[in-house]
């Protein structure tokens, strides 16, 4: 780890971090929202750009000093379309949200009077905390109503459509945290034309995958798209909002003044360096590969006789149901954490248990694709789970062939880390 100047001056940080490094390397990330940056995302992160203000937008800031700030963000923004195919005659981008939530609230703000009705995935079926559960502000300043899933783990359409004409919203979210399937743009647009709602896609999860050609585009179907940068997208922390042109000037101002103050300005140089990264040919590679490999895990855990919910994946992640092993999902994420095999404990659709301790864990494979897993990989991190899950052996034995496969495929960094 080269950081001469932490290491001399601020020791017991720059343990910390040799210590997170240290964990990132010895463990498998199965966390489908985790990724693993390059060393270059790395480096624009820690640039002067963290020095300047520049609340308002190119060309138009509060602060001077900032010509350079101003090519920075009007490239970020030209490259953020681009790597979804958008015309900027058509399309605008925002990229100043610090991260996915502010992202949602400002749209909100813009397009939806508060107390007016948006209509969205439950979080217990997928949906996300910022969709407007009653814990988030999103829930408290905004009238939701939910959608979620079938008993067999699908969206069921037809019903959302019968919710979306009896509940009337201005807004309609798709997109999802915990959805182990495509989502239909195209058949919530038709939806949403119908009542005459704005639709809003909220691709955190699989923006990656859409960018890679390896999930449908919500482009055509959507007035209003968000997303993170930092999970199949493989950059920073941070988030963007495309929106149709002529939403755009009630976004901007939703995002700036409304909600937050100046741009992260180096962290919007790592999001062009990951949005110049997504346009490499070999992007499309890593897209397909994560769901090859996620395939992979789920099939093999069916084999073992996991209850993967909704039978399979079509993305990034899977969902397991670990009650019928008579294990809750925090005790089965914690067995497997003592391996070296990181998850997250998560609701299941139709779950009897609490948030804190729910039915199921949620898989991906987006970081351990980094790494340069494929598909025999994710057969032995399935038998790994098996042998701590149904087989219960001691997680410890298990965790000398964790180390195994991570001492095998390394976490991007340069050399000397
Ligand atoms: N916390 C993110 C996730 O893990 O999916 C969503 O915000």
């Amino acid at each position: 780890m080269n950081y001469p100047n932490l290491k001399k001056g601020h020791s017991r940080i720059y343990r910390l971090i040799e210590q997170e490094l240290k964990r990132q390397k010895r463990v498998i990330n199965l966390v489908p929202s985790e990724n693993f940056v390059s060393q270059a995302v790395l480096e624009a992160l820690a640039t002067p750009f963290t020095n300047k203000y520049a609340e308002g937008y190119p060309h138009r800031r509060y602060y001077h000093g900032n010509e350079v700030s101003d090519k920075l963000e009007d490239y970020t923004k030209g490259l953020a379309l681009k790597i979804f195919k958008l015309s900027p005659e058509k399309w605008s981008v925002n990229v100043q949200p610090y991260s996915g939530s502010p992202a949602n609230i400002a749209v909100y703000t813009a397009l939806v009077g508060r107390g007016e009705k948006i209509l969205s995935m439950n979080l217990e079926h997928g949906g996300h905390l910022t969709h407007g559960h009653k814990v988030s502000v999103t829930g408290q300043t905004w009238n939701f109503a939910h959608y979620g899933v079938g008993k067999d783990g699908f969206i069921d359409y037809a019903e959302v459509e019968t919710i979306a004409q009896k509940e009337k919203p201005k807004l309609i979210i798709c997109g999802a945290t915990a959805y182990s399937r495509q989502i239909d743009f195209a058949k919530f647009g038709k939806i949403a034309k119908k009542i005459n709602a704005l639709l809003l896609a909220d691709i955190s999860h699989v923006a990656g995958l859409v960018v890679g050609g390896a999930h449908p585009s919500p482009f055509s179907h959507a007035d209003v798209v968000t997303s993170t940068t930092h999970k199949t997208l493989r950059g920073p922390r941070g988030a963007f909002i495309v929106s149709r042109a002529e939403l755009s000037d009630k976004i901007d101002k939703a995002v700036f003044p409304g909600l937050q103050g100046g741009p992260h300005l180096n962290n919007i140089a790592a999001m062009a360096v990951a949005f110049e990264e997504a346009l490499k040919p070999n992007f499309k590679k890593y897209a397909r590969q994560i769901i090859k490999n996620t395939q992979a895990l789920a099939a093999e855990l069916k084999k073992y006789g996991f209850k993967v919910i909704s039978g399979g994946t079509d993305n990034h992640l899977l969902l397991v149901d670990v009650t019928p092993l008579g294990l809750p999902g925090k005790e089965a994420g914690e067995l497997l954490e003592k391996a070296g095999i990181i998850v997250n404990k998560n609701m299941i659709p139709y779950d009897t248990r609490k948030p804190w301790d729910p039915s199921g864990i949620r898989l991906g494979t987006p970081a351990v694709t980094t790494r340069g897993m494929k598909e025999k990989e994710m057969r032995q991190i399935a038998e790994c789970i098996r042998m701590i899950l149904i087989d219960r052996l001691n997680p410890l034995k298990i965790r000398k062939e964790v180390e195994r496969l991570t001492h095998r495929f390394k976490i991007p960094l340069t050399p000397n880390d």
